[in-house]
């Protein structure tokens, strides 16, 4: 029997103390049945929902069971052995996934959830580099499909890339798809960089000025730049890390003010658990993690669809990638 919305609302009144500053109450009566909801399916299938750091509150705070970066989130999942598994976030995201789970089905709530970068690079762009720089090996970073994946060496994170490109061993490495990540790792480390020319169209948005004034007007504020901004904005932050190293920084360092240069959810899921911690803008929101929602989820649970499948052509090559990497690490 459904239970009734205000049986919901009791049932959760916990949660919702936790996240009342992040969401208003009236949004909060929309989503409270589909948690209840989602939380019955998931028992009912045997599935895990992983979400990305960069989803809104109600699903990392209120449905996911584990929470982190694309990569943290593909090997944790291969522990938990779940039937199903549910990957609230972007396409890539839900392949590397499926990469590291081949046994289960893995769902994405939205297909069409997108990334700029990793629609930047085609797998027959990848062998025209090849074929421009023979012998020079290609380190893609995780945001790219599994197709360009199976036509590249390694993989890296944004937390490992230096480690990632160091580890091999030559004087010369082509990055793909992040021209900015690319920059930035080739003025940490003496191996030549080779970039393309993808952007993340959230992060390329960060500008340097933008980030002085906010220094100005607000005394004592601390800035940490996700590395996919451009290399005129790490250069202004007090700390360049990927979304895991921001919330460690959070957690170990806490600021009284800080301002997170990158997805806008981040601040917001942060700002739960760090009371102490004061967060400034500015808010930029990925149109493409925005596409998924409570609703989404709760029908791919309920009728099994949009299931990522890899081809089995390319399967084995892009978890070769992706494999070498986490040896590497
Ligand atoms: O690997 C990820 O999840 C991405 C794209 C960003 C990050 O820093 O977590
Ligand atoms: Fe891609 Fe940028 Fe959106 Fe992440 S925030 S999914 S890198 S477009």
């Amino acid at each position: 029997m459904p239970i009734s919305l205000q049986d919901s609302l009791d049932k959760h009144t916990g949660l919702y103390k936790r996240l009342e500053k992040v969401i208003p109450q009236k949004v909060w009566q929309e989503f409270v049945e589909d948690i209840e909801a989602i939380q019955k399916l998931k028992k009912e299938k045997n599935a895990v929902i992983l979400a990305h750091n960069y989803m809104t509150p109600e699903i990392f705070h209120g449905v996911a069971d584990i929470v982190g970066d694309s990569l943290a989130l593909a090997r944790e999942a291969a522990k938990m052995e779940s039937e199903v598994i549910v990957m609230a976030g972007v396409q890539f995201m839900a392949e590397t996934v499926k990469l590291l789970n081949p046994d289960s089905v893995v769902l994405i709530p939205d297909p069409t959830a997108g990334c700029s970068l990793a629609e930047s690079i085609t797998p027959e762009e990848v062998r025209a580099l090849r074929k421009k720089y023979p012998d020079v090996p290609v380190v893609t970073y995780v945001n790219t499909s599994a197709a360009v994946k199976a036509e590249c060496d390694i993989c890296c994170t944004s937390g490992n890339a230096k480690k990632i490109v160091e580890s091999l061993g030559v004087p010369e490495v082509i990055m793909v798809p992040d021209e900015f990540l690319a920059l930035n790792v080739a003025t940490n480390t003496d191996v030549k960089i080779i970039p393309w020319r993808g952007r993340c169209e959230v992060h390329e948005k960060f500008a340097a000025d933008d980030v002085q004034q906010m220094r100005q007007e607000n005394p004592n504020l601390s800035v940490i730049a996700h590395p996919e901004c451009s290399p005129e904005v790490v250069a202004q932050a007090d700390f360049s890390g990927s979304t895991v190293g921001m919330s460690e920084w959070v957690a170990k360092k806490k600021p009284g003010k800080v301002m997170l240069l990158t997805e806008a959810s981040m601040s917001d899921n942060l700002s739960v658990d760090q009371r102490g911690t004061a967060f400034f803008g500015p808010a930029l929101a990925c149109p493409h993690m925005k596409k998924i929602t409570l609703k989404k989820i709760r029908e791919v649970l309920e009728t099994g669809v949009h299931q990522v499948e890899i081809p089995h052509e390319i399967m084995a090559s892009a978890r070769r990638a992706v494999e070498r990497m986490i040896e590497a690490s």
